[in-house]
């Protein structure tokens, strides 16, 4: 086989993105170069952050090019080698093309060990979304023993990280997320203390006030918009807020409208920061080791939402912003 399917931007999202933004070609698989090896992706991750490379927004990195392949990480299989560092058979993670099979140069990717977890777990909590969590909560939360913890986006794949992250550190945890269900699994599963069903709540800032009695010393906050401004009436003297995230906000069309967030930062002394995780990449390995001990001693735990084939990709991702996930959304080839 000398094609592989490809997954393209054919058109720059307008507000919610569509199907019809995506095509899928057949491309042919370059010969291997000296150097190089032959991948065959085997899970996909798909995340909130893509839809901001879809726009044409200066960005952090830059914008995916239209009828160009999207990428994303992707957990893939060695079929060839011609590079010493790589053995036919090894799993590699990386930031990979939206195909089937394609060419990578060895640099910018690395081994996984099958044995130690599931493969799609290094696009979880053994990858970005775990770092996410960690990197997050400790260097911006700067969580103290006993304090209220509250996170928003809590039954996706970074925020049901946090929450248990907080119990292990000793935090009151509170989550707010999409349906009951979400909700039952936050407390059954993860150790959540108390959930709040935003789509089944009127006033937000009262059900906020009646979680957290105590008020909100950490808001991790994935979602941004009228959620986190009815988390502003809550906060307590010398809160911390992480700005993960702003899904509730990513395809929006003018600019959001929100509350004017500096009163209530100046009268309770509080602080709000955004948090990029490739800003903290000397911590990636103690941020790794820290994740794999818990994940040992079973003190934490993670669930996925597996999709699965190629053609699913773009759907899959379509899907996080219905909220159709729990924990890590992954598509399996
Ligand atoms: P995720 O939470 O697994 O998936 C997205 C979730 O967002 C959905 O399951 C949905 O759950 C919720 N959602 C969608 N639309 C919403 C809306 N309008 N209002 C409220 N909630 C909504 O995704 P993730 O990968 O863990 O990412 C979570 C957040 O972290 C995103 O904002 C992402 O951009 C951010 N992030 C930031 C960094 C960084 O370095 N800063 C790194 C990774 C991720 P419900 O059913 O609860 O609505
Ligand atoms: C994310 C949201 C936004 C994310 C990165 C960004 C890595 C950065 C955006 C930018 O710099 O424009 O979930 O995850």
């Amino acid at each position: 086989m000398n094609t592989t399917k490809t997954i393209n931007l054919k058109t720059r999202p307008k507000g919610k993105p569509k199907l019809t933004d995506f095509e899928i070609s057949t491309t042919d698989i370059p010969y291997l170069q000296q150097g190089e090896v032959l991948l065959s992706s085997k899970y996909v991750s798909v995340d909130p952050y893509l839809r901001g490379r879809m726009s044409d927004a200066p960005s952090y990195v830059e914008p995916f090019k239209l009828n160009k392949p999207i990428s994303s990480a992707i957990i893939a299989e060695v079929l060839e080698t011609k590079n010493a560092n790589f053995n036919k058979g090894d799993f590699v993670s990386g930031m990979l093309q939206w195909k089937e099979i394609q060419t990578a140069k060895g640099d910018g990717l690395s081994k996984v060990d099958k044995e130690q977890a599931p493969l799609s777990a290094y696009l979880g909590i053994l990858g970005m979304t775990g770092l996410t969590a960690y990197l997050g909560l400790t260097e911006i939360g700067k969580p103290k023993k006993g304090e209220t913890l509250l996170v928003s986006g809590a039954a996706g794949a970074v925020g049901s990280i946090v929450g248990q992250i907080g119990k292990i550190l000793g935090l009151r945890v509170v989550g707010i997320a999409g349906t009951d269900e979400k909700i039952e699994m936050l407390k059954s599963e993860f150790g959540f203390d108390v959930g709040i069903n935003y789509n089944a709540t009127e006033n937000m800032s009262a059900a906020i006030a009646t979680a957290c009695p105590e008020g909100v010393d950490i808001y991790f906050d994935n979602v941004g918009g009228e959620i986190s401004d009815a988390v502003l009436f809550n906060i307590n003297k010398f809160s911390r807020t992480i700005n993960c995230g702003a899904i509730s906000v990513y395809n929006n069309t003018e600019p959001p409208k929100s509350i004017s967030v500096q009163p209530f930062l100046v009268k309770k002394s509080s602080s709000m920061q955004g948090f990029l995780v490739f800003d903290y990449v000397d911590k990636h390995p103690e941020g790794i080791r820290k994740l794999s001990e818990w994940l040992e001693q079973d003190k934490l735990k993670y669930t996925e939402t597996i999709m699965e084939v190629f053609e699913n990709i773009p759907q899959a991702f379509l899907d996080l912003f219905e909220g159709k996930n729990k924990g890590k959304m992954v598509v399996k080839l």
